[in-house]
């Protein structure tokens, strides 16, 4: 995915760019994360159980989660054991590897209707980062040439509906709403109806996110969901859940009751720039087997990036 200003960039400078932005958004986790195994390793003579317990506690403090962080040592120990791990630098190899792989292991890329529009509809708390991520996701899509429209779905305020608007006003694109207190789903009804009539490429749908422990928010989204398919068979592709990295541990029980009213397909981590607890993303993706489609390092338009998997480690680790 690439900017319009980007465009006359090189390939590798945009690679660079990219990179370097990562590297500058996770600079708070890599610091807890790969500064703290670093200071472990160093000068330790013997990659021994005393250190596995220290790189235990790392991992932990950047949020890996208890049981994911258990696997990865686990599959260390044996390592070690049998002495095919045995410098600091094979365990920095070794903990890369199976940090990619956990993130490998669910499906990464959108699903692509037959016909279009392709359309996603995007959930999460209030706060979590849905309408900035939306309207960064259209800014860049519409900069490719894709014909993207929005349903301002979060009717629950009108400020909220305000500022989906102002983001369609401002990247040229057209923004399906009705006044606050709309029923949401007659929005999204409409707005994918639109978008069939006017030959959308994608329609991104936006929502109200009143605390996961209201019974009415996941009743409500439900509905949403059920209505977009009757508007377009097949449809949402794609639901996603935006979840703020920076409340780290909390994120997974949040997930989790979204995931089992939603059946949610893919997430979006927002802030990981705040915030140390950037290695819940592993702990999410091995939990839940959900995708990591898009990570928000900023708030600029180019800090959402579509994720890579080894970039992301890549990025974690080096200095
Ligand atoms: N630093 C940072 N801030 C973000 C990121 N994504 C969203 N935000 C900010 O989070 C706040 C809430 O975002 P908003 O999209 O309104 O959340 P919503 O309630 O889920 O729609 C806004 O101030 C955003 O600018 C990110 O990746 N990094
Ligand atoms: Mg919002």
């Amino acid at each position: 995915m690439t900017d319009l200003a980007d465009e006359t960039k090189t390939s590798a400078e945009k690679k660079n760019g990219f990179f370097s932005r990562l590297k500058m958004g996770l600079a708070k986790t890599r610091d807890t994360l790969a500064g703290g195994i670093d200071n472990i390793l160093r000068g330790k003579a013997k990659v021994g159980p005393e250190l596995l317990d220290e790189l235990e506690e790392v991992m932990l403090s950047a949020d890996v989660g208890a049981s994911t962080t258990g696997g990865i040592l686990d599959e260390l120990k044996k390592g070690v054991g049998q002495n095919r791990i045995r410098t600091r630098e094979e365990v920095i190899e070794h903990l890369k590897e199976s940090l990619v792989r956990i993130l490998d292991e669910p499906r990464k890329e959108l699903k692509m209707p037959a016909q279009p529009p392709l359309v996603l509809l995007v959930i999460g708390v209030n706060g979590s980062g849905k309408t900035t991520t939306i309207g960064k996701l259209a800014q860049k899509w519409k900069a490719q040439g894709k014909r993207v429209m929005l349903g301002a779905g979060d009717t629950f305020r009108a400020a909220a509906i305000e500022q989906l608007r102002t983001w369609a006003d401002r990247i040229g694109i057209p923004c399906i709403q009705q006044k606050s207190g709309a029923d949401p789903s007659a929005v999204a009804y409409d707005a994918v109806q639109a978008g069939r009539a006017r030959d959308m490429d994608i329609v991104i749908i936006d929502t109200a996110g009143r605390l996961q422990t209201n019974s009415n928010l996941m009743e409500e989204l439900k509905k949403v969901k059920r209505v977009i398919g009757k508007a377009l068979p097949g449809a949402p592709h794609e639901t996603l859940l935006v979840l703020d990295a920076s409340i780290g541990q909390n994120s997974v029980s949040q997930a989790r009751l979204f995931h089992e009213a939603l059946a949610i397909d893919g997430l979006v981590m927002t802030k990981l720039d705040g915030t140390s607890k950037g290695g819940i993303l592993f702990h999410i993706t091995r939990e839940l087997k959900l995708p990591v489609l898009f990570i928000g390092i900023g708030e600029k338009v180019e800090d959402l990036q579509e994720f890579d998997s080894r970039e992301f480690v890549r990025a974690l680790f080096e200095k």
